[in-house]
Order: C-alpha cells, then sequence, then structure tokens
C-alpha cells in the first residue's frame, strides 16, 4: 500500500513543478482538432520555446475552437486577450489588404510556388503588415490546395455550379470569387458548415483534404472537384500586447520557434494531406480529378481587377507571378 503510494506522489509533484516552472504561457487558438498538423506544430513550437528559453515561456494550444470561431478569435488576438493564434489568411482579407494577395484564386501554380513566395520577401511584407493591427506576424504555415465539394451531384465543369450555394471563409474576396463561378456564397464560421450542409442551408464549401476530413464534411458533401482554386496559406500571429509584454531576448526566441516549426509542419502537412485523402476515397467520396480549369482561371478577372487596386498590391501580384 505504502509503495503505491509513493510513486503517485512524486509523480504528480513532477507536473505540479513542470507546469509551474513556465513563467509566461502564451494561449494560443486553432480551429482544428488534436492531432491536426497546426496543432501539433505549435506545440512542437512550444516545446523549443520552453527548452531555449529554460522554462521561462511556454504554449498552450487551445485547438478545437475551444476559444472561439477564426474571426472572433482574431479580434481577441487584436484586444491581447487571445496571446496566439493560427488561422487562414482569408478571415484577415477583410482586414489587411494585403492578405488578399495570396488569397487571389489561381495565384499560386502550385504548393512549391507558394513556398517560394511566402519564404521571401513578399511573404515578409505580408508579416510586417500585421505590425499595424495590433498583431505580429510570425510564420506560414501550409494550407494545401482548396476545392469544391457538394451534397449534390459531381460538379464536371463551371456550368455545373449554377446558382449553387457554398459557404465561404468570412472574406468578401471569397464571395466575389464564387458569384464569379456563377455560384452563390454564404460567409459562415467553419463549425456551422457541417450542420449547414446537413440542413440543406448550403450545398456545399471549399477546403483542402485534411480539413474537408476532420471536420467529416466528407460525410455530407460526398461530391468533391478538384478544381484547386485556392491555395491559401494559414499564418500564425502574436497579440502585440503579448508580444510588447515580452523581453527582447524572448520575443527573438519567440520568433525563431516560429520559424522553426515551419518545417515541422510542411511535413506532418505533406503526410496528412495523403492519409486523409486516402481516408475520404476509401470512405466512397466521389472525386472528379479531370475538370478543365481555364474557364475558372478566366471566370476570375474581375475578381482581379476588384481586390488588386492599389499600386502595391500590383506590384506584390508581379513579384508572386514573377517568380520561378
Ligand atoms: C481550413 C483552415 C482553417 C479554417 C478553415 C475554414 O483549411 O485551416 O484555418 O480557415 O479552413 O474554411 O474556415
Amino acid at each position: 500500500m505504502f509503495k503505491l503510494v509513493i510513486p503517485t506522489l512524486l509523480a504528480s509533484t513532477a507536473l505540479v513543478s513542470a507546469a509551474n516552472a513556465c513563467e509566461t504561457t502564451l494561449r494560443s487558438s486553432d480551429t482544428h482538432p488534436d492531432g491536426y498538423p497546426t496543432v501539433v506544430a505549435v506545440e512542437r513550437m512550444g516545446e523549443m520555446l520552453e527548452e531555449r528559453s529554460e522554462g521561462r515561456l511556454c504554449i498552450e494550444v487551445f485547438h478545437s475552437a475551444q476559444l472561439g470561431e477564426e474571426k472572433d478569435t482574431i479580434e481577441q488576438t487584436q484586444f491581447g486577450v487571445i496571446d496566439m493564434n493560427r488561422v487562414s489568411l482569408g478571415p484577415f482579407n477583410n482586414i489587411i489588404e494585403e492578405t488578399q494577395v495570396p488569397s487571389l484564386p489561381y495565384i499560386f501554380r502550385s504548393v512549391e510556388h507558394m513556398h517560394k513566395v511566402m519564404d521571401g520577401p513578399v511573404g515578409q511584407q505580408i508579416l510586417d503588415a500585421f505590425g499595424d493591427h495590433d498583431l505580429v506576424g510570425l510564420a506560414f504555415y501550409d494550407g494545401g490546395s482548396r476545392s469544391f465539394y457538394n451534397s449534390e451531384k459531381p460538379i464536371t465543369s463551371m456550368a455545373d455550379m449554377e446558382g449553387m450555394k457554398f459557404r465561404v471563409m468570412q472574406s468578401d474576396m471569397f464571395v466575389d470569387m464564387v458569384s464569379a463561378l456563377g455560384a452563390n456564397a454564404t460567409p459562415m464560421p467553419y463549425g456551422e458548415v457541417y450542420s449547414g450542409i446537413q440542413t440543406g442551408v448550403i450545398d456545399g464549401a471549399e477546403n483542402n483534404w485534411p480539413s474537408y476530413d476532420s471536420s467529416g464534411h466528407f460525410e455530407v458533401a460526398k461530391y468533391y472537384t478538384m478544381d484547386e482554386h485556392l491555395i491559401v496559406p494559414e499564418v500564425l500571429v502574436m497579440s502585440r500586447t503579448a508580444f510588447d509584454g515580452l523581453s527582447a531576448e524572448d520575443q527573438e526566441l519567440v520568433r525563431q520557434a516560429a520559424k522553426d516549426s515551419v518545417p515541422v509542419m510542411r511535413e506532418l502537412w505533406a503526410a496528412r494531406e495523403a492519409e486523409s485523402e486516402a481516408k475520404v476515397r476509401e470512405a466512397g467520396v466521389e472525386i472528379v480529378t479531370d475538370i478543365d480549369k481555364t474557364p475558372f482561371i478566366e471566370a476570375m478577372v474581375p475578381v482581379y481587377e476588384k481586390y488588386v487596386t492599389s499600386p502595391v498590391l500590383q506590384q506584390m501580384v508581379q513579384d508572386i507571378q514573377a517568380t520561378e
């Protein structure tokens, strides 16, 4: 009896002191579930930070939208209520115009092209733009390519989308993107999409393989068309208030650990994409792969005309297109 008690006590003491060792624990939000690549990458970043700061700094990831839907958590991060946030660039489109550029449909030729751009000067320009909005841009993560899916029928051409209702992230540009394809867009928080499809409020949505899988949307919308209209990067930001509360040395540790989490994330992402695609195929999802993207690309001209208006954004688009 006595022998049993001692190890238990020792174990719990160790746990308590490990938790207490952190002087500052940064609370980080993510809409995705435990184990999703973005969640794991921020946890890994936290481990690096804890080790390099000798226990001064830790990160606690609140996954599964525990702190709220993306649009709300962005506001709370700006207010300093949430310290860190991992989100898509989409919900930033209406707030920070530079984020619209890598969110433009068909702006990137491939994921490799996106990496090259986001790892270079254009990426840095976008990270810097968060600075004018009470945030600090730390790093970009992968979000694969997004395609349309629905509960009604296989979409084999743009004409099939006529009059259908698709959920988009809360970004005006995505509303216009869907309208330009002849369909109707409903901006809606991610957490409402499953029931939206189930109840017929919307016919479908658009996302990458891992989100289509982990959200369970494939269960209610089994037609997926690989039109790959978006390759929107995701971003890890920190609240300006939380960042300014750190010493210069710790700020540098945060920036570096965020950067070092990027290759970790990319590896996790590539594996998860393949896994999720295999899982939904296995579940009987009907996938249209041989779609002609040319009409989709041509239909985006008015979207570019409406959103790429300032010389700064025009230059960014040119720089992206010129990136080999
Ligand atoms: C996912 C992305 C999330 C969220 C979601 C959505 O691919 O990782 O951050 O933006 O899409 O569609 O709302």
